[in-house]
């Protein structure tokens, strides 16, 4: 007999797979480990029965694979910043949205801790509101801002369809993603931090990453994952500098306007990117972050990926 089903947690070789409503402990075949293919959360597998017990048979081809979070098939990732303590490393923020746009993954913005510094929040939020993402500033303390953002968690899962929404709260460690987890679904118990008061950071409190059930009856699932540490920050899913300015979606109206065809919006005379800038319409930060990812990725070649 064979089952499909989705991985909802990967822990040393050891899968929990979600099929028919029921959760499945099982190892993967060998031929993966040989072929250097790691199962992932999120992907959805068969699974056959070999002497009695369940294992990852077949893994169904990817629509996208994330290094970091390590997530297959992400329908939507959700960019957690925090307002402060730790202060928001907006360059982090941009790069794991580039990731997800040139994946394809539909990507929002949740500004936490907001009751920290109200205005610094609605500063932060502003950025991406203009952006086009959709932002939520929220406090995981006093509940503000929490019921619209689980409003429109609830509607991913649409009218009708089948098959589960894989959705993740990613972003630093220490930004409460799993504080902010737990407020919106008290049922899941998850694991929190404190900061280091030496250096205000998070400690890595969540180790791996894990898909929970939103609500009884919904298609939406949320994985909570490891934050990133200031360490990580080098490792970049590798695509090309040409491909960057496609993964800004706010410098779309300027594509073909710049002076030079072959335009880096980086510093030309001329650049409509830049002339955008200018004017207030594309907000600085993010232009600085293009910068930032254009010149690791002009010096990134394919071997030191
Ligand atoms: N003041 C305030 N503190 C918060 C809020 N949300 C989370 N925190 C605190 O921030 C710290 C880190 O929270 P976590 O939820 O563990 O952060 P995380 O993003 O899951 O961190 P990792 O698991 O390491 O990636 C804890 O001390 C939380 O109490 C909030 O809304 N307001
Ligand atoms: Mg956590
Ligand atoms: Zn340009």
């Amino acid at each position: 007999m064979v089952l499909s089903g989705v991985i909802i947690k990967g822990v040393g070789g050891l899968y929990t797979v979600l099929a028919d409503g029921e959760c499945y402990e099982c190892r993967a075949r060998g031929v993966f480990r040989r072929e250097h293919i790691s199962p992932t959360v999120g992907d959805r597998v068969k699974l056959a029965l070999e002497a009695d017990a369940y294992v990852i048979d077949e893994i169904e081809e990817r629509r996208s694979l994330l290094i970091r979070p390590p997530m297959a098939n992400l329908d939507t990732l959700f960019a957690i910043v925090p307002t402060c303590r730790p202060a928001p490393d907006l360059l982090s923020v941009d790069k794991l949205l580039c990731i997800a746009e040139h994946a394809d993954i539909s990507a929002a913005v949740i500004i936490t801790k907001r009751e920290l510094d109200e205005d610094a929040a609605e500063r932060a939020a502003d950025i991406y509101r203009r952006v086009g993402y959709s932002v939520f500033p929220v406090s995981a303390e006093t509940g503000d801002g929490v019921d619209a953002l689980s409003r429109y968690i609830d509607s991913l899962g649409g009218e009708d369809g089948d098959g589960i929404i894989v959705t993740a709260f990613a972003g630093a460690s220490g930004a409460g993603k799993s504080t902010l987890l737990n407020r919106i679904y008290p049922d899941l118990h998850l694991g929190t931090g404190a900061l280091s008061r030496k250096i205000s950071r998070g400690k890595q409190t969540t180790r791996h990453v894990e898909l929970y059930p939103t609500a009884a009856g919904s298609r939406v699932y949320v994985a909570d994952t490891p934050g990133f540490s200031l360490l990580d920050f080098e490792r970049f899913d590798f695509f090309s500098c040409e491909a960057l300015p496609f993964t800004f979606p706010e410098f779309e109206p300027y594509h073909g306007k710049c002076r030079y065809t072959k335009c880096t919006h980086v510093c030309e005379d001329g650049c409509a990117v830049i002339k955008a800038v200018n004017e207030g319409i594309i907000p600085r930060e993010r232009h600085n972050s293009y910068r930032a990812l254009y010149a690791i990725l002009k010096d990134k070649r394919p071997w030191n990926k």
